[in-house]
């Protein structure tokens, strides 16, 4: 099967490319670096099959951060049959320095020129023929977010690969190309790299490409080759008075600008666009802040009246429900009726406590899930989330973090609540720096994420009915407040360094279609229900058995007593050593360690347990008014539970995916251990002076 690559900059519209080609729903925001892995995908084109591959971003093949590596790394080894590289014209000219690097690689390349819309606005206009011709490649023009010019796209594809046409060679100044063409001598029929020209070799050996090199060192070339690549680079410095890097990089830029002049005019010199009205308020030093925290604040009261507190839905009996009333009002049906038809005891206790109690209570979260991450794909899609980025740069600098961490946190729930941090974790790939990238990985598991969300709404809708906005803000705004602290921890004792510059680009604002947002909010909620159905149904059945066996059946009306003597309640009751500090008692402990598991195992194992450990069996009640009557609990017990829930160790999957990212499994106990500690620690505080104040 043929392959296609799509491949160009930083969020110049690939993904989007992408999901138009095959049909996928990849996210898609408005800012760079959304993409940090190789996603794939199918096509057809005239009834024949290919093989897509949408990439990371990256403004050079000299690869600086992992998820540039990942994009680079492809297009070498695996030498697609064609390169569909998505170019902004709106920003034609700094595009181009990538271009003109694919085009290296001797791959026959189809320029989807994009966002053309965007160019016109700025004033520019390019012609695509003339580009073509430069280039020796076909240029289509294309709107992505608009689904135009795919299939122009596609037949070009197929007709640059049936002509096998292959790019021109663009030519630098003299004093490099003679470099070049003589370590291409070299290098002829060596085939180090297999898959590319040896003037690509060449030239990136110029550039003193460290992953060429180490890779020229380790195949054993290095004594004679070498010395030579010294001399010419001396040669380059000599003549030119840069270092040899430089003088490549200047020599492309050069052809990049000299290609741009040639294919662009400039209509007009441009309005002030919108986007830089809007950014010189949203920007603005003192302004921007506020502005943020009045959005953050309007998306939680927002969020949380319309599903959660305003009673709008209808019910049969004539009584109002919110919509998150309306799915925790059917899953207590269902409990109902498994306890009036089921006769076997276990059974009854499986299906009712096991199934119902918690699923059913990760569940009665959808409605809520889903309009947040409305909110918060509607914020990515407008350009906003680049700017926080930016506002936060300064910020961040003071706590060991930089802009582009915002990102991760951001990913991982920083926004709103919506998120996840194993992407979080890995979209830390677009940080340079290694310490910086290391830093951001252990401090992003502490942001709220949708895992999270209903184990605060639930103890939020139990203990602070009259708030329940303003509580989940103030647990915004902790969540923050402790990673930053974990992160000046970090940088000050563990991992101390440099911090490197924050460059980042603010793309253009646009509206955000909605079409798109429920599309996207629709397909992460998708992804919660399933984890719900799968995961946490499994693990919670799992947690059921420890909770019912040893079963007595002589005590019939004790359920409390037959749950602290089963498995799960003994180990509860032995971590009650440690826990009673921070007021948890043991049936806190059990969901705890579900939690580890998966979060949503918090609310889902407490409402097993208390569904087990409650005699008046026939009588279902939501979770939440179970706890708000129980004499055990107290809003300050709640609270400190959120707070721990929010800081203790990430969960398996995160763990797993931090020990990817850190390719050491030191850093995953590492983090699981931090954090827990960190957790207790803070737990230890709110809740004993709470209690010395009172
Ligand atoms: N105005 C306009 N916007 C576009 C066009 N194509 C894509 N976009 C928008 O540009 C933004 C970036 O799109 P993505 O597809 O995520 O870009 P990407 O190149 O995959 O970005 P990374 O994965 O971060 O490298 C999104 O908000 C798109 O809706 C276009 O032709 N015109
Ligand atoms: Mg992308």
């Amino acid at each position: 099967m043929l392959n296609i690559a799509v491949a160009g900059n930083p969020n110049c519209g690939k993904t989007c490319v992408f999901n138009n080609l095959t049909g996928a729903r990849q996210h898609v925001g408005n800012y760079p670096g959304v993409t940090v892995e190789l996603f794939e995908g199918f096509t057809v084109i005239n009834g024949k099959r290919f093989h897509v591959t949408d990439l990371p971003g990256t403004y050079s093949l000299t690869a600086y951060s992992k998820d540039e590596l990942v994009a680079r790394n492809f297009l070498i080894d695996k030498k697609p049959d064609v390169i569909v590289n998505v170019v902004d014209a709106s920003n034609l000219e700094r595009n181009l320095y990538l271009t003109l690097q694919l085009i290296e690689l001797k791959i026959p390349v189809v320029i989807a020129l994009n966002m053309g819309d965007i160019a016109v606005k700025k004033g520019f206009v390019v012609n695509p023929s003339r580009l073509g011709a430069m280039l020796g490649v076909k240029v289509v023009e294309t709107i992505a977010r608009n689904n135009s010019g795919m299939e122009e796209l596609k037949t070009a594809c197929s007709e640059i690969i049936s002509e096998s046409l292959p790019p021109r060679t663009i030519h630098y100044s003299s004093e490099i190309e003679d470099c070049v063409s003589d370590l291409e001598k070299i290098l002829s029929g060596k085939s180090f790299f297999p898959h590319v020209p040896d003037r690509w070799t060449a030239l990136k050996m110029l550039e003193q490409d460290e992953t060429v090199i180490s890779c020229l060192k380790t195949s054993g070339s290095s004594e004679k080759l070498f010395p030579v690549l010294e001399k010419y680079i001396q040669k380059i410095h000599d003549l030119t008075g840069d270092d040899s890097e430089t003088a490549i990089a200047e020599a492309r830029c050069a052809a990049a600008s000299g290609i741009f002049r040639d294919c662009v005019s400039i209509s007009k010199i441009g309005k002030r666009l919108i986007t830089e009205k809007i950014d010189s308020v949203v920007c603005n030093r003192y302004l921007g802040p506020l502005i943020l925290v009045v959005i953050v604040y309007m998306l939680f009261t927002c969020v949380f009246k319309v599903a959660d507190e305003l009673q709008w839905i209808p019910l049969f009996n004539g009584e109002w429900v919110s919509p998150v009333g309306l799915f925790s009002t059917f899953f207590d049906f269902l409990s109902e009726t498994a306890s009036t038809y089921i006769k076997s005891d276990i059974l009854k206790s499986m299906i009712k406590d096991g199934i119902i109690g918690g699923v059913g209570g990760v569940m009665g979260f959808v409605p809520l899930i889903f309009l947040m991450f409305v909110f918060i794909s509607a914020l990515e899609d407008s350009g906003y989330v680049a700017r926080i980025a930016f506002i936060l740069d300064r910020l961040l600098r003071a706590f060991g973090l930089q802009g582009k961490s915002v990102l991760s946190l951001i990913v991982s729930g920083g926004l709103g609540g919506g998120g996840c941090a194993v992407p979080g974790v890995m979209a830390a790939r677009t940080l340079r720096e290694e310490k910086d990238r290391l830093i951001t990985i252990l401090v992003t598991p502490m942001m709220n994420c949708g895992a999270k969300l209903p184990v605060y709404a639930m103890l939020i809708a139990a203990f602070f009915p009259d708030s329940r906005g303003q509580m989940m803000f103030l647990l915004w705004a902790l969540s923050w407040a402790f990673s930053l602290m974990a992160a000046l921890f970090l940088r000050k004792f563990i991992i101390a360094g440099e911090q490197t510059p924050f460059v980042m680009e603010l793309p253009v604002y646009h509206m955000p279609a909605f079409k798109n947002l429920f599309i996207h909010a629709w397909s992460r909620t998708w992804l919660y229900i399933k984890k719900a159905g799968t995961i946490i149904l499994g693990i919670n059945l799992i947690f059921w058995s420890m909770m019912y066996f040893p079963h007595q059946d002589t005590v019939p009306d004790h359920a409390e007593e037959q749950l602290r003597h089963s498995f799960a309640g003994r180990t509860g009751s032995a971590l009650e050593y440690v826990s009673k500090y921070i007021g948890f008692d043991w049936k806190i402990n059990i969901a705890l360690i579900g939690g580890f598991a998966a979060k949503e195992l918090v609310i889902g194992t407490l409402g097993t347990v208390y569904s087990m450990g409650d005699d008046a069996l026939e009588n279902p009640e939501p979770l939440s008014a179970k706890l708000s009557a129980s004499k055990d609990w107290s809003p300050l017990r709640a609270f400190a539970l959120m707070v721990f829930v929010m800081l203790y160790a990430p969960c398996m999957p995160t763990v797993a995916a931090i020990r990817r990212e850190t390719g050491a499994w030191k850093w995953a106990v590492f983090s699981v251990v931090y954090s827990t500690t960190f957790a207790f620690v803070i737990a230890f505080i709110i809740y004993n002076s709470a209690r010395i104040f009172s």
